[in-house]
């Protein structure tokens, strides 16, 4: 009877044993992933800035309820398209209403012609508030 205790003790101190050797083995390969962790993030793109354009064609793409680009330079009374390439209606609207596409059916395009007057003119979509973007006019 004594022994057989002695045994079942010693298999636990055992199993204890190799517990904590998993654990900290666990804790090893959990370290390795936070090292280099922080190089897979940044999924922002760098192309939706500031856009210099001629007085061609002048394009601005709605994606994800985003403008792209988002900061646009153009002359005055200039056209623009808006494409919108998302599954729901948007808007280019200026905040000052200056000028607006109206709703932009999902896969469809509008145009809006640039103010004559120089200026920066902050633009939303009225569906959406969150979305903003910046028309340059010099
Ligand atoms: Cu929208």
């Amino acid at each position: 009877m004594k022994f057989r205790v002695l045994t079942k003790f010693r298999v636990l101190t055992k199993f204890r044993h190799r517990r904590t050797q998993a654990a900290l083995l666990a804790a090893a390969l959990c370290f390795l992933p936070s090292l280099t962790g922080c190089s897979s993030s940044g999924g922002g793109s760098s192309s939706n800035t500031t856009a210099a354009t001629s007085n061609g064609a002048v394009k601005v793409t709605i994606q994800n309820f985003i403008y792209h680009p988002s900061a646009l330079k153009v002359s005055p009374g200039t056209t623009i398209t808006v494409t919108n390439q998302d599954s729901t209606p948007h808007t280019l609207t200026a905040n000052d209403k200056s000028f607006d596409t109206g709703n932009i059916a999902p896969g469809k395009s509008a145009t809006f012609t640039a103010p004559s007057k120089s200026g920066t003119y902050a633009y939303t979509c009225t569906i959406h508030p969150n979305m903003h973007g910046v028309l340059t006019v010099s």
